[in-house]
């Protein structure tokens, strides 16, 4: 039986260029939509979702296999109602850890040079000079995570001449970068980090780590990033540490109720950027073509290389 997938990503307004891309990428995949997948589940053996309702992916009788429409799984084990064994596999590709890498060097260097103040400036007719602030090679990045996407920031901007180090769980070594590892190794991790970049999966381990007690280890005026998850960063926590001077700045991409609520303070704090949960997100049609090469891996009874693997969280 040809495999039948179920899409709810971009809502049924994308569904038409999902089954293009799909179409070129395998013609022999039948893509389903949301609703009809519901209306009628009967052998639909994939789903390809962001943040599915709660019931609705125990309510698809033949599945196989979620692929998560991103590199995170935290939207799709949000649902209570998750079958326990379900696999899921996680979406990134080419183009993830390139863009990923190109988002946190454009952060990085719009913290060093304080592009935000200076836009600022320019809304008040404000003539303000300023002294060059240090450079690529004497600001040094912390990346905590060093999976699919650290490992590749870290690479490029220590290719670019920035002073990288990185920390992960389990030890690890990338050229020209300094890999430390495990909870003990996180005040020295800190202490040598001007700007911290979160690509940390979110975990109940990781959970919050973005606080104040963090905050303190870092040099004062140091920068953060964080391009990992919302549920990483301590809001409250970074708004005192951003008004202590403790922290110069943050570039937040991520955001622990998405879209960020209008009323959230974030918003308009002037050391405060935000984008829009945007580092990094391949198009759809770099998307069919990799579910599809995951569904062809799994149809011919191979594991795909990046399933979740629930043991670890991550
Ligand atoms: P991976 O699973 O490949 O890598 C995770 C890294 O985090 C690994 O190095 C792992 O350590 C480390 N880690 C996990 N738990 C801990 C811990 N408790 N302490 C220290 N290190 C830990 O993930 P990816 O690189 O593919 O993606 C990371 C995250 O980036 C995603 O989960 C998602 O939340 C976010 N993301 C954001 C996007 C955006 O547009 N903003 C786009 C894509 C992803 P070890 O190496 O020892 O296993
Ligand atoms: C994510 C993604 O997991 O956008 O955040 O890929």
């Amino acid at each position: 039986m040809a495999p039948r997938i179920a899409i709810n990503s971009g809502g049924p307004q994308a569904l038409d260029e999902w089954r293009a891309h799909f179409h070129e990428a395998d013609p022999t995949i039948e893509v389903v939509g949301w609703d009809a997948a519901h209306a009628d589940p009967a052998g639909i053996g994939y789903a390809l979702v962001w943040a599915p309702e709660a019931g609705r992916l125990a309510a698809l009788p033949d599945l196989k296999l979620v692929i998560s429409a991103g590199a995170g799984v935290d939207h799709i084990l949000a649902d209570p109602v998750l079958p326990a064994t379900l696999p899921i596999a996680r979406m990134v590709t080419d183009s993830t850890a390139v863009a990923m890498a190109e988002y946190v060097l454009t952060a990085a260097l719009a913290l060093m040079r304080d592009v935000r103040g200076m836009y600022a400036d320019q809304a008040e007719r404000r003539w303000r000079t300023r002294d060059n602030p240090p450079g690529i090679g004497q600001t040094r990045i912390g990346i905590m995570g060093l999976g699919q996407l650290g490992a590749h920031v870290a690479h490029r901007l220590a290719q670019i001449g920035f002073d990288v180090a990185g920390w992960s769980r389990s030890p690890t070594d990338l050229p020209n970068v300094t890999c430390m590892a495990g909870q003990a190794a996180l005040p020295a991790f800190l202490a040598r980090t001007d700007i911290l970049v979160c690509l940390l999966p979110a975990t109940e381990a990781t959970r919050g780590i973005l606080s104040t007690e963090t905050f303190a280890r870092l040099p004062r005026g140091a920068g953060l990033v964080n391009v990992g998850r919302g549920s990483h960063l301590v809001e409250a926590d970074l708004l005192a540490a951003l008004d202590a001077g403790q922290l110069k700045g943050a570039v937040l991409d991520v955001f622990d109720v998405e879209p960020l609520p209008a009323q959230s303070a974030l918003w308009t704090h002037p050391g405060i950027t935000i984008t829009p949960h945007c580092a990094a997100t391949p198009d759809r049609r770099e998307r069919a073509y990799k579910a599809a090469d995951i569904i062809a891996r799994w149809e011919r009874g191979e594991r795909p290389d990046l399933i979740y693997d629930r043991q670890r969280g991550y």
